[in-house]
């Protein structure tokens, strides 16, 4: 569980920690979710699996309110923990990683990082946790969204919503050694 912290603006602090996204004390963590919330693999199955029924139930709630419509890609919505130590979960959808589209796959994915502080500013949440988004099953490539991810951050921390929400504690938490080598040479690089 080695972690590393920086300091960004209005005192929003920025962790990467190497760890279990589904055991982070944290008022949210963030799924890597898909457009119809179907949490069948990766990050998403072993938040349901550990969570509980009760996630799934929510995120069919949430489906059926919208008549089924599937969230666009960059969306944030929550529902709550379940069983897990934190108070919600926030799912958001990043993109489906295509070489031929590049710039707009970043730029999704930028969202998804942005719909999902913005949203726990909201909530008025303290703390978050997310994982690696898109870099996984949806092929987006770990150094990418190791810049993509760190880029958002900073730009969430510069912003009115930062400056008058209560988030401060914001980590970025990868369970394999292979992602992690990357978030950590992109931290070194910044910071
Ligand atoms: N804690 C932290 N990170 C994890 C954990 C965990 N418990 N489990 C996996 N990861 P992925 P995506 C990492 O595939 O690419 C699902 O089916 C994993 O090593 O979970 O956005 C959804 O329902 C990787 O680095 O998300 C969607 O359909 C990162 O989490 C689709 O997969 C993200 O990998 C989303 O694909």
């Amino acid at each position: 569980h080695v972690s590393v912290q920086r300091v960004l603006n209005n005192g929003v602090k920025i962790y990467l920690r190497r760890s279990d996204i589904t055991d982070e004390r944290v008022d949210a963590i963030v799924n890597a979710a898909n457009k119809r919330l179907q949490h069948g693999g990766g990050v998403a199955a072993a938040i349901v699996r550990k969570g509980g029924r009760q996630i799934e139930d929510e995120s069919r709630r949430i489906m059926s309110d919208r008549n089924g419509r599937p969230l666009d890609v960059g969306d944030a919505v929550h529902t709550s923990g379940g069983h897990l130590p934190c108070r919600f979960v926030i799912h958001t959808v990043g993109p489906i990683w295509k070489d031929r589209e590049r710039e707009r796959c970043i730029s999704l994915l930028r969202r998804a990082c942005l719909e999902s502080l913005r949203l726990a500013a909201q909530l008025e949440l303290s703390s978050i946790a997310l994982p690696a988004i898109s870099s996984g099953i949806f092929g987006l490539p770990k150094d990418i969204c190791a810049q993509v991810m760190f880029g958002a951050v900073e730009e969430f921390s510069s912003s009115r919503e930062a400056e008058f929400s209560i988030l401060r504690d914001v980590r970025i938490v990868i369970i394999d050694d292979e992602t992690i080598s990357f978030f950590r040479e992109e931290f070194v690089r910044r910071y």
